[in-house]
């Protein structure tokens, strides 16, 4: 079975600014820890990421046909605003698990908002690069549930 993992806009600087609020791991460490994660628990992970909203959406939307079985997404700041990739994200009909660093809740009052969240079967934020594991965690348990129906 295979996991799409998307990473939103600025992601690509994680490990290199800001420490402070998002942790010293670079993307491409959080990549690698869940794609073997996703290997010993039985998925492929395939990993995106990608600044542009447009090109979110064609991934979410293509994700069905192109053999995904759940996806595991940070939106980053199109979290609170992207109608369009919460859209895509109901359209696939996929499980999708929302995943942030951060603890959104606990920042600026605009991002206690999820726009993508309702569209989710969950969210796990505010653990750092281990936040990812856990929506890794709970997609896999949530897709072998669904193997085993
Ligand atoms: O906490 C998260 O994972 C966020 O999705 C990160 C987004 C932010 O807009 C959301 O509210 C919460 C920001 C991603 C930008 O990442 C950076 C990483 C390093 C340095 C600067 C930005």
């Amino acid at each position: 079975m295979k996991i799409l993992l998307l990473n939103g806009p600025n992601l690509q600087l994680l490990g290199s600014r800001e420490p402070d609020i998002y942790g010293k791991t670079t993307l491409a460490s959080i990549v690698a820890d869940v794609t073997r994660l996703g290997k010993e628990l039985g998925f492929d992970v395939e990993a995106f990421q990608s600044n542009s909203e447009g090109e979110l959406v064609t991934l979410i939307g293509d994700a069905p046909r192109n053999g995904f079985s759940g996806i595991i997404i940070n939106p980053a700041a199109y979290t609170h605003t992207s109608v369009a990739i919460r859209d895509a994200i109901a359209a696939a009909a996929l499980p999708a698990v929302e995943v942030h660093l951060s603890n959104i809740s606990s920042r600026e009052a605009f991002r206690h908002e999820s726009l993508t969240a309702p569209v989710c079967i969950g969210v796990v934020a505010g653990f750092g690069a281990f936040s990812y594991e856990m929506a890794l965690r709970a997609l896999a348990n949530r897709l072998g549930a669904l193997r085993n129906a």
